[in-house]
């Protein structure tokens, strides 16, 4: 046996971006750590990460392209799977026009760097408007209004927890999921750290999750009402006399605007969310009082009807009490690949609506129409329905709205192929699944998460695990398949444009973006400047120091000003002022998240599996009882789309008329996968509605479904 090495790297699972310190000889993992030498996570790891090591040797994972014959999976070389695919979508657009090949990129595929860098070329090479990805199911809103207020859909404020006296959080629960568009390894700890400096967090959530378990102060609000609730601290703020410190308020536009909206409003706000105005009141108070203080709003308030109100809300209660661009406030990052920057006026222009969905109109953002809308344009016949599917990265059967529906629908389609290393709901439909390396196989640096850390930092991490035979990576999947769609039926690029591409690899590409980065040899001319050869010598990454301010430098837009009132503001205050009610039978789900699980995925690793039964319908006892309903009863919860069987677990964790079951799961129909079928459990999104968006950005809205339980 040879000797014990150890490696150190970034765990790529999620958006922490821990440092872990692997243990290895040669490909066999000995133990995965966290790093403590990390100036970033300083030795945080979840069980997730010491799970990294299953994935490669999982009996079920998928080694080689496999194809469908008669039914069943029949593994085939390279060259063969390549030719299949480019046949199979050329005969698609061939036939129906470029349209009628759709593409949807799932979440994996933003922490890796290879489809980062390659997946964009590659969905251009298919020419197609019908491009889709889980963005339209997580953080949509915040681009939408990112773009209209910052000018920029990449210029995303993160709150700086380290610095902060007060956290305002709502629909988040970093315990478990360790921050999200807050990339912040090592939320625990920072979170003690702010209370031992006496700062508070105060959680608004409708259920008395684990990081409120931790807070100062939790409130419960009734699903998808938290745009009333901070429209009421707002008004508050502002009938108060409060308004931004003078230097910021100087880098704003419509100020005015908005003074004369909160103008127009209801006197009480608040009757339809659970919390009362007084109590909103002092909040919008307390959070004005504190030395310093930030708001901040995640999936549970980003899935909802109202997601991009609560997310301009967010901006302007961080921009009138001050907290903005300063230390302890919302912040922008100063990240080593800049890829604001890098993406130019593409992120800038209003790129909106440029096109629309074929059936219900609905406009794309950035290139990008909204996966709720893949169903309808899947089943519904006409010029330019989809007939073949690409998924990469992702499994929307199970994390997009109606995915039972979207499940049969796959059948219908003439083509179907997946870049995956899993047959699971989804892919198992395709005719051809084309698995990349993962994980410990590839070189990482994550391009969007240093964007959206709460220190600047940066970090590179080679692979360590010499993958089976001739297994590709994402980006040498994505660059042949461009290669071989491009070159068919069009002019290529120019001789240059050619030779760069084939030169091209994504450490190439790295190198160049982190010369030309703000700390770069080449931007900087200093001697010291960042290489990646620099970057890899330093195995724990460089910590580039606290965030700093940045405005107004750093804004996009035209006028160099905040944009304070988007145009879509007003008309969508209109409808939230009359959002509904639920009857009195019905009760509002939501979701939550599970530290052994990561949304559709890793569920068929046993270290991850042990113990209880985790896909439950969670209620508070008072509903149980009017339904005489029994812990650990199987109940059946049917929406207006759909029903599900689930284990009934009666929980004080809910807020009265609330029930929350978790995404992911649902997976007993899938034909490998040993392990998570026996855990199936069944989808949430089997009830989760294609109709309930958030308007202004077409996420969809997953919070406050209306269900019956029986
Ligand atoms: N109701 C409800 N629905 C939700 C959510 C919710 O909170 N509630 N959350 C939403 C959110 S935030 C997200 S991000 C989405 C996630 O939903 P998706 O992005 O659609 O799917 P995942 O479950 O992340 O599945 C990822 C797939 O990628 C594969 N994979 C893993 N690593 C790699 C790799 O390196 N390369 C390739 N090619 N494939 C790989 C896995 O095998 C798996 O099949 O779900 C959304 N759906
Ligand atoms: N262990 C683990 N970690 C993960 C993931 C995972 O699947 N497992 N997924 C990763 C991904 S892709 C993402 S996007 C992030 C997401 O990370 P977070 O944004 O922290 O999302 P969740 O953990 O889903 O927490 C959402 C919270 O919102 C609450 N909520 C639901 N509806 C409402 C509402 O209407 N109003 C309010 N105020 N609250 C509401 C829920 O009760 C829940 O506590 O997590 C990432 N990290
Ligand atoms: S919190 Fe996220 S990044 Fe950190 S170890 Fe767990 S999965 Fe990996
Ligand atoms: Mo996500």
């Amino acid at each position: 046996m040879s000797q014990i090495k150890k490696h150190f790297r970034t765990c790529n699972l999620c958006e922490a971006m821990c440092g872990l310190v692997i243990e290895h000889q040669g490909n066999q993992i000995v133990s995965i750590k966290g790093d403590p030498e990390d100036p970033f996570s300083q030795g945080h790891i979840c069980p997730k990460a010491v799970a990294l090591q299953d994935l490669h040797q999982d009996p079920d994972r998928l080694r080689k392209p496999v194809k469908k014959v008669n039914g069943r999976w029949k593994e085939i070389a390279w060259p063969e799977a390549y030719d299949l695919v480019t046949n199979g979508i050329k005969e698609v657009q061939q036939k129906y026009g470029n349209d009628a090949v759709a593409l949807y990129q799932g979440n994996p595929s933003v922490h890796n760097m290879g489809s980062m860098l390659y997946g964009p070329a590659f969905a251009r090479s298919l020419k197609t408007r019908n491009k889709f990805s889980a963005s339209s199911v997580d953080q949509l809103p915040h681009h939408v209004v990112s773009q209209h207020m910052f000018g920029h859909l990449m210029m995303i404020p993160v709150p700086d927890i380290d610095r902060t006296h007060y956290l305002l959080m709502l629909g988040a629960n970093p315990m478990v999921s360790n921050g999200s568009l807050m990339t912040c390894g090592g939320f625990p700890r920072r979170l003690k750290a702010l209370q031992d400096r006496g700062g508070k967090m105060v959680v608004i959530d409708p259920r008395y999750s684990e990081t409120a378990a931790k807070a100062h102060k939790h409130l419960f609000i009734k699903p998808g009402t938290d745009a009333l609730l901070l429209l009421e601290m707002v008004k508050t703020l502002i009938q108060d006399g409060m308004e931004p410190p003078e230097k910021l308020l100087g880098m704003t536009q419509g100020w005015q605007q908005l003074l004369d909206l909160v103008k127009l409003l209801p006197e009480d706000l608040c009757p339809n969310t659970g919390i009362d105005k007084a109590s909103a009141q002092q909040l919008a108070r307390e959070f004005a009082a504190a030395e310093t203080a930030v708001c901040y709003g995640r999936m549970g308030v980003s899935t909802q009807p109202h997601g991009s109100l609560v997310q301009w809300l967010i901006h302007i209660l961080n921009l009138i009490t001050g907290n903005f661009d300063q230390p302890g406030g919302a912040m922008f990052t100063k990240p080593a690949v800049d890829i604001a920057k890098a993406l130019g006026k593409n992120g800038t222009e209003r790129k909106q609506g440029r096109f629309a969905s074929r059936i219900r109109q609905l406009p794309e953002f950035f290139g990008e129409l909204p996966v709720a809308a893949l169903l309808e344009e899947i089943i519904t016949p006409g010029e330019g329905q989809i007939k073949a599917l690409i998924t990469s990265a992702g499994n929307p059967v199970l994390s997009t709205p109606q995915g039972h529906d979207l499940g049969e629908a796959l059948k219908t389609l003439e083509f179907q192929v997946a870049i995956d290393i899993y047959i699971n709901e989804t892919t198992r439909h395709a005719q051809v699944i084309l698995p990349p390396t993962t994980g410990l196989e590839t070189d990482h640096y994550d391009l969007a998460f240093h964007t959206f850390a709460v220190r600047d930092f940066t970090k590179f991490s080679t692979a360590l695990i010499k993958p089976a035979d001739d297994t590709q990576h994402d980006w040498q999947i994505f660059k042949t398949l461009t290669h071989r769609l491009d070159s068919i039926g069009r002019k290529k690029g120019r001789w240059w444009q050619r030779a760069f591409v084939r030169w091209s690899t994504p450490r190439r590409l790295l190198d160049l973006a982190l010369r030309f980065g703000p700390y770069g040899q080449l931007n900087s001319w200093k001697p010291g400047g960042l290489t990646l050869s620099r970057l890899r010598s330093k195995p724990h990454g460089i910590d580039l120091g606290a965030l700093k301010p940045c405005l107004p430098a750093r804004l996009f837009t035209n006028n160099k000003c905040i944009q304070l009132v988007p145009d879509f503001i007003s008309l969508d205050i209109t409808k939230l002022l009359s959002y509904g009610q639920a009857e009195n039978s019905q009760l509002l789900l939501i979701g939550r998240r599970q530290l052994r699980s990561n949304n559709s995925w890793m569920h068929n690793i046993p270290r991850l599996m042990k113990g209880a039964e985790r896909c439950t319908l969670l209620m508070n006892p008072r509903d149980a009882a009017s339904r005489h309903l029994q812990h650990g009863q199987k109940v059946q919860v049917t929406s207006r789309v759909g029903s599900i069987p689930i284990t009934l677990e009666i929980s004080e964790q809910m807020m009265p008329g609330v029930v929350s079951i978790p995404h992911g799961w649902g997976h007993q129909t899938t034909e490998t996968l040993s392990v998570a079928q026996s855990h199936g459990g069944s989808s949430i999104n089997d009830l989760t509605d294609t109709l309930e968006l958030d308007g202004p950005s077409g996420n969809a809205a997953f919070s406050g479904i209306r269900v019956e339980v029986e």
